[in-house]
């Protein structure tokens, strides 16, 4: 039987939410010069917030002449009281091998050797540092170590391309890359490092490499430039005094993909970010001393930044860190990972959701989820069958379910019901988070529409101090894409709805970014992969509806004249995409497009595109303005089938 958590008590109840809600936005200075307190300063902040959103002078800071470091903050500060209490669980991607529980004294020691190899390789604070690691507790040690000695890290998802992971360290001009030999993942092997030589080839010689040894596979070695961490560790010291750093000092950039260009270094800075992941984490994860709590992210999203190590490490809490994938060896593997390590807290994404709940529900009734408490979804809009399934079959009905809306840039929960003060409403993020002033505007107009009932886009009117500041290097591209079609406004590229009650749903993107599985992915990196082939003219590419996936990669091929248009051609493609970004970008459908619609002045037309991926062309709408409109009805007579 389930335990029983009617009697529990939250940290924030209805009365409470309503508030602290209002005393958030009515004097946000007052509010967040309290919940900076939630850290530990080594200067403390005398100004809470200064902030611009005008045109020509955004700038975001908070807490700016404050100083702190952050390791210290999510390590040193716990040491007295809960030295020995297990602060990272670590679950490894086979059953049968041991997991590990590193406690908050262990989690120093090894957070220090790392900080001193890498002094060792030269980094100093405000150096950049990417990490390509698997999920391995190394992946923590190693943001935390770049957080204490003040340089920066760049996590780059283990799944990434060399090409990719290449043009991040150049993106960036990192320092040093870490990575691992290989990354076991459901069963199979990543040659991590082999990637990394590839990325390398196309950076500047200087770049180092420190290698962690996971399995002990066979790797290349360059001895000028490779570095074999688990040697160098052996002999590193296990202290390390933990540099003091502006709260405006960057902790991390993270590259995250956008409507148009490559992907962009979203900058997140050292104090705001810290007090406002410590809080959404505690609240709305109402997480509470002892209790263990596992976030199934990677630490290569932001997601993992914020709620594996940052929010809960500043919080003094356990954190759970996941290896695997929740379908190895079988269905059942995340309710037993819950089950072994009594898990409190779940968070996870719709995408792993609807995969589960189509292998059928004995691989969850299998498992004792007694100590379940709370469960969370994040990364896209959940349907209503997933939630309810989440709810009744892994939830048993008596777990709130958080569904987070929130992005790379805003470093934590934007939106979320909170347990114990909202009624929940599945698929809906409902209500903001403390110092979140969500408005919706009309598109067309940039008005901003009133009461409820209503629909538009959706953007964010006063900062809050999980904001990025800027894009790595490029201001003008941060005022740019975020700042400039609505003024005044921080423009989420989301839809939404507010209901008759005045609750939020997200209604998805309405720029030309997908979410396959949760991932962002933007569709022009897709069409300059496609066109980078020598037998692609031209490409378009489009979301469609993915009853596993959320969306789908749709993509419209024209190929160079002469070129057959084949199956072999098809998979060909496939697997270049896959080479220049990563398989999570691998196209789902590529359909041979003579011709792409166009309007006279040479614009594709996605509209059109949408619809006919979406098998929703009988309403295509205007096509008057089209160049050659006979394009549009070979495109349908071809279109592809979905799944
Ligand atoms: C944290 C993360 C951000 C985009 C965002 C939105 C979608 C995230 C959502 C959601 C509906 C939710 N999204 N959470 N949509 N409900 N609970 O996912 O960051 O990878 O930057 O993606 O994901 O479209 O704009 P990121």
């Amino acid at each position: 039987m389930p335990n029983d958590h009617s009697a529990r008590q939250y940290h924030v109840d209805a009365a409470k939410y309503q508030e602290m809600y209002a005393a958030s936005v009515a004097d946000p200075e007052a509010f967040w010069a309290e919940q900076g307190k939630r850290i530990d300063w080594i200067k403390p902040y005398s100004q809470v917030k200064d902030v611009s959103f005008a045109p020509g002078d955004i700038h975001i800071k908070w807490y700016h002449d404050g100083t702190l470091n952050v390791s210290a903050n999510c390590i040193d500060r716990h040491l007295e009281t809960r030295g020995d209490q297990t602060a990272i669980i670590w679950e490894p991607d086979d059953p049968e091998e041991p997991a590990q529980h590193i406690s908050y004294r262990e989690l120093h020691a090894n957070t220090c050797k790392m900080a001193n190899v890498l002094t060792d390789l030269g980094v100093t604070k405000g150096d950049r540092v990417v990490i390509y690691l698997p999920m391995i507790p190394e992946a923590a040690y190693a943001m935390l170590a770049c957080a204490r000695i003040g340089a920066i890290h760049s996590i780059v998802f283990a799944g990434f391309s060399p090409d990719a992971l290449g043009a991040r360290v150049n993106g960036c001009d990192a320092k040093v890359v870490i990575t691992a030999d290989e990354a076991p993942r459901g069963g199979r092997k990543t040659a991590l490092k082999s990637n990394a030589d590839a990325a390398l080839a196309q950076c500047k010689d200087s770049v180092k490499c420190l290698v962690v040894k996971r399995t002990g596979g066979e790797t290349s070695w360059n001895d000028g430039r490779d570095h074999d961490y688990t040697a160098l560790a052996k002999d590193a010291a296990d202290s390390f005094d933990p540099v003091e750093v502006g709260a405006e000092d960057p902790l991390f950039i993270l590259y995250t993909s956008g409507s148009t260009g490559q992907p962009k270094g979203v900058v997140h800075c050292s104090g705001g970010y810290l007090v406002y992941a410590a809080m959404t984490h505690e609240i709305t994860f109402d997480y509470h001393d002892g209790d263990i709590y596992w976030c199934t992210a990677d630490v290569g999203w932001v997601t993992g930044h914020s709620y594996i190590v940052y929010g809960p490490l500043a919080n003094g809490g356990t954190t759970l860190m996941f290896e695997g994938v929740p379908t190895y060896p079988d269905a059942s593997r995340f309710w037993q990972v819950c089950e072994k390590h009594k898990v409190n807290q779940f968070y996870t994404a719709p995408t792993a959701i609807r995969a589960l709940m189509g292998q059928g529900p004995e691989f969850v009734e299998k498992c004792d989820l007694s100590d379940l408490r709370l469960l969370g979804t994040v990364g896209e809009p959940i349907n209503p069958e997933a939630w309810n399934w989440y709810n009744e079959v892994v939830g048993k009905g008596n777990c709130p379910i958080v569904d987070t809306w929130w992005q790379t840039e805003t470093g934590g929960h934007m939106m979320t019901p909170l347990p114990g003060a909202h009624e929940l409403k599945p698929g809906a993020a409902q209500q903001p988070f403390f110092g979140i002033e969500p408005k919706v505007l009309d598109p067309q107009t940039g008005e901003e529409i009133t009461g409820n009932g209503v629909e538009g886009v959706l953007v964010i009117a006063d900062s809050w101090p999980g904001q990025m500041r800027t894009v790595w290097g490029d201001h003008e591209r941060f005022e740019k894409t975020y700042f400039s079609d609505y003024k005044g406004y921080y423009f989420s590229g989301d839809g939404c709805r507010r209901d008759e009650d005045g609750d939020y749903w997200i209604t998805g993107r309405v720029d030309d970014v997908i979410n396959v599985s949760g991932h962002r992915m933007g569709t022009a990196e897709v069409e300059s992969a496609l066109v980078a082939h020598p037998k692609v003219a031209e490409a378009a590419v489009v979301g469609y509806p993915h009853s596993i996936k959320g969306q789908g990669i749709y993509c419209y091929v024209t190929l160079m004249s002469g070129d057959a248009p084949t199956d072999a051609l098809r998979k060909e493609l496939r697997d270049w995409v896959r080479q220049e970004i990563g398989p999570i970008a691998s196209p789902d459908l590529i359909q041979w497009a003579p011709g792409l619609p166009k309007t006279r002045s040479g614009k594709i037309m996605r509209r059109i595109l949408r619809k006919i991926a979406e098998n929703d062309y009988g309403a295509l709408g205007d096509t008057s303005t089209l160049a050659d409109p006979s394009v549009v009805d070979d495109l349908i007579d071809n279109r592809m089938n979905r799944d």
